[in-house]
């Protein structure tokens, strides 16, 4: 299979909700191939119309490595299709086997164009908030090798960010929580994506400059889960929030 069949079937699955077996084993999928695909799938979203509106990291959290039994820090891309908007309604029938994760959400103040350092962060990051994200692998049972996910653009589906923050120093030891009709699913402590959330966007700086890509002023960045993701369900108020940051929901239909 050549990496544009591999990425129309990824491509077909997402659309027809129709999960499909891994495929990275039996091709013997690189990293480096497995990025190719993914980014082919962009290609395809943007081809029937969909616009960029940024990345996402995933596994930045040993909460979620272990939940899915992957080591490595994985990228992907999001797009205006995903977006979910607060206080808005979203409709399972469009996912496989969603399951939601609370985040951090970065929004990039000025084009990111090589990699950069901590004391950089508030030269290119203008705000912050807590946010939502909503993943669905395209592969049966939710279970992937690091080759497959990479290549299944990190399972993104939706995001539902909440209101920007100006950026403050400290982005530590404030507790994150995702509710399900006020009832707590899962909490976390923020440090636990990368010791440090900021330290997200650089690492995405550097993986994205090894890439030649940028990331463009007004761009989202989701930093990672830091805690495991939770199966969505029909008919609930589905809230992530921030310590001393408020929430973020909307309603899964
Ligand atoms: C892969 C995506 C991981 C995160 O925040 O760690 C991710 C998956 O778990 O399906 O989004
Ligand atoms: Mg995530």
């Amino acid at each position: 299979m050549t990496d544009n069949e591999i990425a129309d079937i990824l491509h077909q699955a997402a659309f027809t909700m129709k999960p499909v077996s891994q495929m990275a084993a039996d091709v013997g999928m690189t990293l480096e191939q497995a990025y190719n695909i993914q980014s082919l799938l962009l290609e395809k979203r943007l081809a029937v119309g969909e616009k960029l509106t940024g990345y996402k990291l995933g596994f930045t959290s040993k909460a979620k490595m272990k939940q899915m039994n992957v080591d490595d820090l994985i990228w992907g891309f999001l797009t205006d299709a995903m977006e979910i908007k607060s206080g808005e309604e979203a409709l399972l029938s469009k996912y496989i086997h969603p399951r939601a994760e609370p985040e951090i959400a970065f929004k990039v103040k000025k084009d990111i164009t090589s990699k950069i350092e901590m004391h950089q962060i508030s030269e290119y990051i203008e705000a912050f908030a807590v946010a939502v994200e909503v993943i669905d692998s395209r592969y049966k049972n939710f279970k992937f090798s690091l080759e497959d996910v990479i290549a299944d653009n990190c399972s993104s589906t939706g995001y539902c960010i909440g209101e920007w923050h100006p950026l403050v120093d400290n982005l530590n030891d404030l507790k994150i929580q995702l509710s399900f009709n006020d009832e707590v699913v899962q909490k976390g402590f923020s440090q636990a994506i990368l010791d440090n959330p900021y330290a997200s966007v650089l690492e995405l700086s550097r993986l994205a400059s090894e890439k030649g890509l940028r990331l463009n002023k007004g761009q989202i960045i989701l930093a990672g889960a830091a805690t495991a993701a939770e199966w969505m369900k029909p008919n609930v108020n589905v809230q992530a929030s921030l310590q001393g940051f408020g929430h973020v929901s909307f309603t899964s239909k």
